[in-house]
């Protein structure tokens, strides 16, 4: 792994309908980002939070059919270029969101660096929603699709070019709610899904030993997309779309263990943390840990 991060905060909230994931990034230095992984060694570079622009009414409805859409773009954008200029600079980018439709400038800034970029999705949905199949018009839903290169034009085209990864270069874990229009496309493209049958069946280990003896050989880096929402609510009550049956947290330090093990992770971001909706920053504090066993802990 890289030996300087770069942390650059998006407190967005407009890629779905619940304030409060825009203070997200705080809540992650707060609860001790830089100094953990200060601590194992690494510099860190932390950029602070892009500058986020406001709708004069922001949107919450269930009537709209792509909420926000100009200022999760101009986000986006903004974004993509940072996150560019950080690996432009040889350094490890670590996004802290916001909601997850800031993966979409996540991947823009990244995917122009690698010729096979690798995706691994720890999530309790696909993200795989267009317009055409979204229930909620929440862009927050729909990161997954956008990269692939399906979705609003304004969304698949940030950054100038598209698609940014591949089907087959993809991983998703911890699916446990995933709408009728993603499971024909993850059936259409061929997406490999480990749920949480998957992960409950074989178990957390096999699953990311499978996933990494997939991933290695065919691409040149791997992004790991960590939503909050991947790990059961009683763990990480701070989301805004919980969904009962996640992941634990013991499972996702192996996980990131072993990622770290591996050695296959270039670029990484943590969303969907809501300070509004959690127990004393618990979740934030979850996800600095599971940062701490990303960035190899227990190799220490
Ligand atoms: N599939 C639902 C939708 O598209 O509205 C819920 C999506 C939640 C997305 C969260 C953040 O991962
Ligand atoms: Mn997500
Ligand atoms: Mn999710
Ligand atoms: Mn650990």
């Amino acid at each position: 792994m890289k030996s300087t991060i770069s942390i650059i905060g998006v407190p967005m909230d407009l890629g779905q309908s619940r304030r409060g994931v825009d203070m997200g990034p705080s809540a992650m230095r707060y609860a001790g980002a830089v100094e953990r992984l200060e601590a194992l060694g690494y510099t860190l570079h932390d950029y602070g939070d892009i500058g986020i622009t406001r709708p004069d009414k922001q949107e919450t409805g269930r009537s709209y059919q792509l909420k926000n859409l100009p200022q999760v773009v101009e986000a986006n954008e903004k974004l993509a270029t940072m996150v560019d200029q950080t690996i432009k600079k040889g350094h490890f980018p670590l996004v802290f969101g916001g909601d997850h439709s800031i993966a979409i400038g996540s991947l823009a800034g990244i995917a122009k660096h690698y010729e096979q970029l690798g995706v691994i999705w720890y999530d309790a949905h696909g993200d795989l929603n267009t317009k055409e199949t979204s229930p909620s018009g929440n862009i927050h839903g729909m990161p997954l699709a956008v990269s692939l290169g399906f979705g609003h034009e304004l969304l698949t085209s940030i950054a100038g070019y598209s698609p940014k990864v591949k089907p087959e270069n993809i991983v998703i874990i911890g699916a446990r709610s995933l709408d009728p229009g993603e499971r024909e496309l993850i059936r259409e493209k061929g997406i490999q899904v480990y749920t949480m049958h998957e992960v409950d069946r074989l178990g957390m280990s096999n699953v990311i030993e499978k996933a990494v003896a997939y991933l290695s050989p065919r691409t040149d880096g791997v992004h790991v997309s960590v939503d909050l929402d991947g790990l059961d609510p009683s763990e990480a009550p701070g989301v805004g779309t919980p969904v009962i049956g996640g992941m634990t947290y013991r499972e996702s330090h192996l996980a990131m263990e072993m990622l770290a093990e591996a050695g296959i992770i270039t670029s990484a971001e943590f969303v969907e943390v809501n300070p509004i909706l959690d127990e004393k920053n618990k979740t934030a504090t979850l996800a600095v840990g599971l940062m701490g066993s990303l960035f190899g802990e227990k190799l220490k």
